[in-house]
C-alpha cells in the first residue's frame, strides 16, 4: 500500500531533560511499563528503553529508542552526548517547582541547542499535576512559553494512571510530525548509546566482542 507517512523502517530518538526531581524518570517508567504500545518492550539499560509506536492511518510502526537522563548539574557533561541525534524531547519541569520552569529556557534549551545539529521536536511537560495546592508555575504561563517556542504542552501527573494517554497522544503527534518531515534515522544508521558496553580500542579490540 502507498504511504503518506513513511515511518515504516524509521527510528527516532526520544530524551527526558529537565532539573533533577522533576519527575523524568517516573515518567520514563510509564512508557516501559504501558501496554498501550502493543509491542514488548526491550531494556538496552536501565536509563534506554526500545519501544514501537503506530501511526497512520496508513499504519506504520516506528521504533523509540527512548532515554532517560539525570537532571544533576554534576551528569550535565555526559548527558550532552543524548542531544547530538535527539528528534525529540521531553522537557520536564515540576509545577510545584519554580526555578524548575525557568531552568527550561535559561539552562535545557540552551544546552539543547547547543548540542544539537539538527531539530528536534520539543514538548513540554509540567509534572506533578495531582499536587494542584501546592502549584508555584501557573498553566497559562506555561502554555504562553511553549507557544512562543512552537512546542506542544501538557500538564500530567507521573502517578495517575489516567495521564499517560495524553502523553501518549502528544508523543504520536510529534512522532508523525518528524517523519512527516523527512526526520529519524534507520536502524542502520542509529548506534546505541549503551553505558555498559566499553567502546572498542582504536586497534578494534573490545572486551566483550
Ligand atoms: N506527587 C508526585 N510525585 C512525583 C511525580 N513524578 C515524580 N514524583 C516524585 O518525585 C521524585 C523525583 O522523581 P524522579 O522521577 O526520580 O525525578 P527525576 O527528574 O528523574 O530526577 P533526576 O534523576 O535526579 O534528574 C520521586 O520521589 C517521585 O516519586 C508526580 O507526578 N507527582
Ligand atoms: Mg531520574
Amino acid at each position: 500500500m502507498a504511504s503518506n507517512v513513511a515511518g515504516a523502517g524509521k527510528q527516532l530518538r526520544i530524551i527526558f531533560v529537565g532539573d533533577s526531581g522533576v519527575g523524568k524518570t517516573s515518567i520514563f517508567k510509564l512508557f516501559e511499563n504501558h501496554e498501550v504500545f502493543q509491542s514488548p518492550v526491550v531494556t538496552i539499560n536501565p536509563q534506554t528503553i526500545e519501544r514501537n509506536i503506530v501511526i497512520g492511518p496508513p499504519h506504520e510502526t516506528v521504533k523509540l529508542l527512548i532515554y532517560d537522563t539525570a537532571g544533576h548539574e554534576r551528569f550535565r557533561t555526559f548527558t550532552r552526548q543524548y542531544y547530538q541525534d535527539a528528534d525529540i524531547a521531553f522537557l520536564v519541569f515540576s509545577i510545584t517547582d519554580g526555578p524548575s520552569f525557568h531552568h527550561i529556557g535559561e539552562i535545557w534549551m540552551k544546552e539543547m541547542a547547543t548540542n544539537r545539529q539538527g531539530n528536534t521536536e520539543m514538548i513540554l511537560i509540567g509534572n506533578k499535576s495531582d499536587l494542584a495546592d501546592d502549584r508555584i508555575n501557573p498553566q497559562s504561563t506555561s502554555k504562553q512559553f511553549a507557544e512562543q517556542y512552537q512546542m506542544r504542552f501538557i500538564e500530567m501527573s507521573a502517578i495517575k494512571n489516567d495521564d499517560f494517554q495524553k502523553l501518549y497522544s502528544v508523543l504520536k503527534e510529534a512522532v508523525t510530525h518528524v517523519i512527516k518531515k523527512g526526520g529519524g534515522g534507520t536502524k542502520e544508521d542509529i548506534v546505541i548509546i549503551n553505558d555498559d558496553e566499553p567502546a572498542p580500542r582504536d586497534d578494534g579490540w573490545c572486551s566483550k566482542c
